[in-house]
């Protein structure tokens, strides 16, 4: 086993789980610069509204890089790395394939909040249990830098309805508030090269960046040979396409 018998514990009681150093911090921060080259390339006043925040001075800022795992050849080998395979694999008790992946990038001052959602709404997956995010921590992250937070045990309840709540925000779907138990949020605090896990149907969110440090997670989504959707998230799975180097 890559983990103790209480982080596994952890994973399947509340939802989500933090291993810390499965990276090391020196790579994680050639990752790091790599991603904000990328989104430096890709900022521009033609971004699509959903990658990009707008500052309060107008500029443009980065929110996310989409399907980084086919923009540069370096990301493939951080994301297949074994070191987070055999972690995964551990979790969910089933070999791990590579669905997606995308950075979410706060950067000092303006990184938006991402509200409340289960990643399993939009990937209406089963079953539930073989479909995790593993997201890596790219900077020492903590409240005030926006870390990730769930609602714990979320994940043994059913996937909730979402709603749009702001127009401007296509992209965030929420659950209404009164099925989210705030009293149960957890924050997961987690150094570079530390990796936070939750199972799909986990409730999580995360606030905006206060703090004049980058928050950047590398979230690679994963589920198992035995996976099926309802829409096309497995047909479209990194896993399943021809040019795969897994
Ligand atoms: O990085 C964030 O703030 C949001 C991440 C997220 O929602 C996810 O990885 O599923």
């Amino acid at each position: 086993m890559n983990m103790s018998q209480d982080a596994y514990d952890d994973y399947w009681e509340k939802g989500w789980v933090v291993i810390e150093g499965v990276y090391h911090p020196d790579e994680v921060k050639r990752i790091a610069q790599l991603a904000l080259e990328v989104s430096d390339r890709e900022l521009t006043d033609d971004s699509a509204s959903y990658v990009v925040d707008r500052a309060p001075d107008g500029s443009i800022v980065p929110r996310k890089i989409d399907r980084p795992f086919f923009k540069e050849r370096a990301f493939q080998s951080f994301v297949l790395d074994s070191r987070l395979s055999n972690i995964i694999r551990d979790l969910i008790n089933v070999e791990p394939l590579l669905m997606a992946d995308q950075i979410f990038m706060k950067p000092p001052h303006f990184g938006s909040a991402k509200p409340y959602h289960q990643d399993n709404y939009y990937f209406k997956c089963d079953p539930a249990g073989h479909v995790i995010t593993a997201w890596i921590a790219m900077d020492d992250v903590d409240e005030s830098n926006g870390c990730l937070r769930y609602i714990e045990g979320s994940h043994k309840g059913p996937v909730l309805p979402h709603e749009m709540p702001d127009p401007d925000e296509p992209y965030n779907l929420v659950p209404p508030p009164e099925l989210i138990d705030l009293s149960k949020e957890a924050a997961a605090i987690v150094k570079k090269g530390g990796v936070v896990f939750h199972h799909s149907q986990t409730l999580h969110t995360s606030h905006r960046n206060v703090s004049d440090r980058w928050r950047r997670g590398y979230a690679t989504h994963w589920a198992s040979a035995e996976t099926t959707s309802e829409t096309d998230t497995v047909k479209n799975a990194y896993f399943n396409r021809d040019d795969f180097p897994g």
